[in-house]
């Protein structure tokens, strides 16, 4: 199926909040959501109400604030947690239930039947009181599908905005995702949602199959953060989604991902990874010497995505052993020095022998180039 609409449900002040780094002050909260609706994310989940005292004040502060995206907090399937929630202004709540053979016998004991009334309790409450309502099941993918379709019909069935398919531990594999969600496509007619833990490293595939499948909400938080290793990273989902159809993300404010990534790596004390989505260090820098040369003339040949519609640009590095004249050119030409083909390749197996010996620097290069203009480089060394 092709993806038509994808929505991000971004829960950095949710899931995010239960990283092991993560504490934040009630101004962090706002500022952290101040810039998720600059980035343009469709919705903000933020922690219980229930959980604290001042858990339920930001609820309400951000609830107030104004901002474009919707706010939802997330809530357990009580009807007291339900009120709680509703009582703090927000668009919309997400109730979580767990229907895992797991959970059910080792943590609230309850039946299918039993969880089903609780849903319709609390789904119907909230939708009364003019809340737009998600209900989801935790572990879902440790769930017997047959008792999953039985809630989420049961729900539906109450004209329930969506429902959540939340793979907790991180065990499901896209084609698992895919086969679920298509089945559930096929039973409501409400939304779907997809939360995907990334133990395995599957979490934005996860993400995509569900879409593919005919989900149109996702779960995201910046730079993944959450639970043990987290959930599907922000700038992950957006890198995957631009690839397939930059339209689906053209409403995000793409040049702001790297400011958002790094008022939270800040705020929660992380670096962002070298090897991150899009924003980090080496995401767009180009090293072997076919690659640099290739890049040169177009930069599609190996960049399936453009830095410049994320604020960011591409480095070519020049000083190693695996470097080739077409990149030693191009720099040459940025120092304004003119030399002609010929010397340039010899300055450029200068180069790659001397590489070979000792660690090069920019400069070094740099050097070697003016050198050769002058005839001052010692060739033979
Ligand atoms: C958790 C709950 C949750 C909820 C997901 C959801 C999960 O384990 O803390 O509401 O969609 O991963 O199951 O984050
Ligand atoms: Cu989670």
């Amino acid at each position: 199926m092709p993806i038509e609409k994808v929505y991000i449900i971004e829960s950095t002040l949710r899931e995010g909040e239960q990283f092991v780094g993560a504490n934040y002050t009630p101004d962090e909260k706002v500022e952290i959501a101040r810039a998720l609706d600059e980035f343009g994310v469709d919705y903000i989940e933020l922690t219980s109400p229930s959980a604290s005292p001042q858990s339920e004040a930001d609820v309400r502060r951000i609830a107030r604030l104004g901002l474009r995206a919707k706010i939802l907090t997330h809530t357990r399937c009580r009807l007291d947690d339900a009120k709680r929630a509703v009582d703090t202004g927000v668009d919309g709540v997400d109730v979580l239930f767990g229907t895992s053979s797991y959970l059910r016998r080792f943590s609230h004991g309850k039946e299918i039947p039993e969880i089903i009334d609780a849903a319709l309790e609390v789904v119907s409450y909230i939708k009364s009181q003019g809340c737009e309502v998600r209900f989801s099941s935790e572990d879902s993918f440790r769930s017997d599908p047959e008792d999953l379709l039985k809630v989420y019909t049961a729900v539906d069935q109450l004209g329930i905005n969506r429902v959540g398919l939340a793979d907790t531990v991180g065990v499901a594999t896209p084609r698992q995702v895919y086969e679920q969600v298509r089945l559930l496509r096929q039973h409501v007619r409400a939304d779907i949602e997809f939360h995907g833990h990334n133990d395995t490293g599957c979490a934005i595939a996860n993400s995509l199959a569900a879409l593919e499948a005919g989900a149109t909400h996702v779960d995201t938080s910046v730079l993944g953060i959450g639970e043990r290793n987290g959930i599907t990273p922000l700038g992950g989902l957006i890198a995957r989604l631009y690839t397939l159809d930059r339209s689906l993300v053209s409403k995000y404010n793409l040049p702001l991902l790297r400011d958002l990534e790094n008022l939270v790596a800040d705020i929660v004390g992380i670096d962002i990874p070298f090897n991150n989505y899009i924003t980090g260090i080496t995401a767009f820098t180009h090293k072997a010497g076919v690659h640099a040369k290739a890049v040169l003339n177009n930069p599609e040949t190996y960049e399936i995505l453009d830095p410049h519609d994320f604020g960011l640009t591409r480095y070519i590095s020049i000083a190693h052993r695996l470097t080739g004249w077409n990149a030693i050119k191009a720099r040459a030409e940025q120092l304004d020095l003119s030399l002609t083909d010929e010397q340039l390749k010899e300055a450029t197996a200068h180069i790659k022998a001397l590489a070979d010996q000792k660690p090069l620097a920019l400069e070094d290069v740099d050097a070697i180039l003016r050198g050769w203009i002058t005839g001052s480089i010692d060739r033979a060394e």
